[in-house]
Parts: structure tokens; sequence; C-alpha cells
């Protein structure tokens, strides 16, 4: 298949199934350096754990932490958060500015580094997450019934920095696009188990916002997983804050 041919597919599966697995986007170098510096913080994150427990941590550390998801800012790989982005916007750039058809523009204020672990891992309070939309970031699920005027126009590149899917947990999603969000009763019915690539360091899962996905995660896994995801929008679409969401600049100067 040609070069431009192979562009053509992904955008065509980018768009029709809402989401694309582009395999060794990103370098083994590359990933394996944001792994060092994650599994460091993670390092310090159960220490103070330990001591202190798990909603200490966001204090002790000064950065946005999520106990019962293992969460953390992506700013917490220092200036490696700034090449996360650099090199999803130069490997897979022109690829999302074709799906979401206009310019587009990281999410840095919703950027996260995830640990997932295996069940026999894994801590009381934490739990894998459920089947949800991207793109219902921040959306008001109890009071605004427009679910697809509230749909957000977005990307999500999730990059597992271990291989994952099949030892590790990953992210199992149900290739379709609904087009717009679903209640929450809704997606508490999903059945389906949903489709589970095998994805290795430097592989990225791109996913349109209104992809139904959850985290993939089986009795028999025994390693724990660590992934980053940033989300992209138009440049132009102002995005929407989510309960973890950090001020930005522009919401800064508005308080
Ligand atoms: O990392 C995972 O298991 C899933 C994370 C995810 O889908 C999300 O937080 O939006
Ligand atoms: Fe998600």
């Amino acid at each position: 298949m040609g070069c431009e041919s192979m562009t053509n597919a992904r955008v065509d599966a980018l768009i029709s199934r809402g989401v694309w697995v582009a395999r060794q986007a990103v370098s083994l170098d590359q990933v394996n350096a944001w792994r060092t510096v994650a599994e460091a913080r993670y390092t310090e994150v159960d220490a103070v754990s330990a001591q202190k427990g798990p909603w200490a941590v966001a204090g002790a550390l000064g950065l946005p932490f999520v106990p019962t998801a293992s969460s953390l800012g992506l700013e917490a790989l220092g200036s490696d958060a700034h090449t996360v982005e650099r090199v999803l916007t130069e490997a897979l750039g022109s690829l999302m500015q074709a799906a979401l058809g206009a310019p587009i523009r990281p999410l840095v204020e919703s950027a996260w580094v995830r640990r997932q672990f295996a069940p026999r891992h894994m801590p009381r309070y934490h739990a894998p997450h459920a089947w949800h939309q991207d793109g219902g970031l921040g959306f008001d699920y109890l009071n605004d019934p427009d679910l697809e005027g509230g749909l957000l126009p977005m990307v999500t590149c999730w990059c597992p920095l271990v291989s994952c899917g099949e030892d590790a947990p990953g992210v199992a999603y149900l290739p379709n696009r609904p087009g717009a969000l679903l209640v929450p009763e809704a997606l508490s019915m999903i059945s389906d188990i949903g489709t589970a690539p095998v994805l290795a360091p430097g592989d990225v899962l791109m996913m349109m916002g209104d992809l139904l996905h959850r985290t993939h995660v089986t009795p028999a896994m025994r390693r724990d997983r660590i992934s980053v995801e940033l989300r992209f929008v138009p440049s132009g679409h102002a995005g929407r804050r989510g309960p973890w969401s950090r001020p930005t600049e522009e919401s800064e100067e508005r308080l």
C-alpha cells in the first residue's frame, strides 16, 4: 500500500469506527524515557501512600492525583510532559486534524499518567475505568439533556508505556460511533466485552470522543500497566473542564 493510501485508510478507520491503533508511532527510546520518569514518580506516590494513605499523595507531591484510579497529572513527567505533546502532535497530528476536520490543540489541563493494576495487586480503594466516552469530559449528565450537543469533538491518544492487553490491563472498546453521549444508565447496561487490542510500547490507541471504552482487565493478568494519555480538540474549541482539570492561564485570568 502506498504512503498516501495508508494515510487514507487510517483516516477512514478513525472516522468510521472511531478507533485506530497507530502501531509504533513513538520510538521505543522515547517511550522508555517516559516510563523511567513515570515509574520514579509512582515510587514516590507509593511511599507517601504507604505512610499517610492515598488521599495525602496530591498534597505531598504537589501534583494532581486521583487515588481511585492511581492517575497522576501528566505534569508529573516534568519537561517530558511537553515531549509527549510534541511527539504525538508530530507523529499523529495530521491524522487527528483530518479526523476532526480542523487544526488541533492538546487539552493539557486534562492530560494523565495512568496506572492500572493486575487484580492480584489492586489496592482496596482502586477501580478500573468503567465504560465511558472521553467526549463526555465535564458534561453535566444530571442536568443537561443535550447528549448530542454535549459531545466534545475530540481524539484521545492513549499510549501504553509497557506491553499490555494480555498479561497487563489494556483498554477495550466498542468499534462504532454512537455520535452522541450515552446516559450513565445505558453505559452501566453494556454487556459486550468489547475488543481489547494487545499493545506494545510505542503503539498509540487513538479514540474519537464518542467511542465507548473501558479498562480491560482479567483475573489472569499478572503485571501492572502505566500509560500516558493526551486528548486533542479543534484549536478553535474551548474544550470543557472536568472535575480533575487543572487551571489554565485563561481560567486563572477569569478568577
Ligand atoms: O487507562 C485506562 O485503563 C483507561 C483510561 C481512560 O479511558 C480514561 O481515563 O479516559
Ligand atoms: Fe477514556
